[in-house]
């Protein structure tokens, strides 16, 4: 059966199924996704990321229950929520940390929330990710909010993904602001001191105020006329306007700064959109989407050509220092043949 005429038409049945399909790598899946593609390419994808207990789960709810009862005026717009968390498998309707807003939001059509737990998918979970990003995307959902734990590279992958890129900080996590620690600070957009109701506030926006100077020092110096013996390219940089990452403060708990949240990430989506880095975060996601890809097929299929003993025998040879990785890469290359010299 093709879903895709299902989820275009807005079949939240139909969508539950496909998002299932693709997370177990049917074939089915991947050719509703190929009807769907032409149809993604409209809505902002915000990345919610850091360590856990900061608040995300939290603070993803109240910004999808913010955008389902927006100030009056504003039409509220269709939410779609990933949760990504490789460490605990779905458990049923408790992912998000308050469970009474949960429920706010688990009657409201316009909201779609979908927890994933890392599985042996192919390609990834970063991969596995965007996949439903697209179907989310196609289904006309215009904001999607993906939760990630900031700690490993997968997690960073995901966070590539998105648009805008919101990094979660508690105080009193410990000494260190956890989310340096994974490098993750230089793909935010947007910082949140959570939990600020409790002691510490001050020196975790302080610690991440130095950070920010220390990690981007372009963001300090963007003077025109800095750029005067600089190329073309970065001329035309050095001229647009920069954004230097707010650093807010929320008590997702209450629903304290969720306003203001949402107020820098439509800012940022604004800039985005305005110096043409929209255009250029597409390409480079697209892009880097493309070649991984392809570097899996690629091995998939060389891998298909190639029998186990050839493999084992040159992987013997590497390990035995008979011969460089390079080497082995090659003689791999050129057939695997065992009875190469090396
Ligand atoms: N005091 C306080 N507790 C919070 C706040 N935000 C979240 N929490 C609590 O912190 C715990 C972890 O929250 P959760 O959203 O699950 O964090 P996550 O692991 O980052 O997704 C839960 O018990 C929340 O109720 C806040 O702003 N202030
Ligand atoms: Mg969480």
């Amino acid at each position: 059966m093709n879903l895709a005429p299902s989820i275009l038409a807005g079949e939240r049945l139909a969508l539950a199924r496909l998002l299932s399909k693709i997370e177990n790598n049917m074939q089915e899946g991947l050719t509703a996704l190929n009807e769907l593609f032409p149809h993604t390419g409209q809505a902002h994808l915000v990345g919610v990321t850091g360590a856990p207990g900061t608040g995300k789960s939290s603070l993803v709810n109240q910004l999808a229950y913010y955008y389902r009862h927006p100030i009056q005026g504003q039409t509220p717009r269709k939410i779609a929520i990933i949760a990504v968390d490789p460490s605990s498998p779905f458990t049923g309707g408790a992912i998000l940390g308050d469970r009474i807003r949960m429920q706010d939001l688990a009657g409201d059509p316009g909201v779609f929330i979908r927890s994933m737990a890392a599985r042996g998918s192919l390609g990834g979970l970063a991969q596995t990710t965007a996949s439903l990003v697209q179907v989310f995307d196609a289904a006309g959902f215009e904001t999607i909010l993906i939760e990630t734990v900031g700690a490993g590279q997968a997690e960073v992958d995901i966070a590539r993904l998105a648009h805008t890129t919101i990094v979660v900080e508690a105080p009193g996590l410990g000494d260190e602001i956890q989310a340096i620690k994974a490098g993750i600070l230089e793909i935010a957009d947007i910082l949140v001191v959570n939990k600020a109701d409790r002691p510490g506030v001050e020196s975790t926006e302080r610690a991440l105020q130095n950070m920010l100077q220390l990690g981007h020092p372009i963001r300090n110096m963007k003077r025109p006329e800095d750029a005067q013996d600089r190329d073309d390219e970065q001329q035309a940089q050095a001229i647009l306007p920069i954004w230097v990452p707010p650093i807010l403060r929320t008590v997702a708990t209450q629903g304290d700064g969720v306003s203001e949240l949402v107020r820098a990430i439509s800012d940022h989506y604004q800039y985005l959109h305005d110096t043409g880095q929209w255009k250029k975060r597409e390409r480079n996601r697209l892009q880097n989407e493309l070649d991984n890809l392809l570097k899996d097929s690629l091995v998939a299929r060389w891998r298909a050509t190639i029998s186990k003993s050839e493999y084992k025998y040159i992987l013997d040879s590497l390990v035995e220092r008979r011969i460089s990785p390079h080497q082995a890469v090659e003689s791999l290359l050129d057939g695997g043949s065992p009875g190469k010299s090396f």
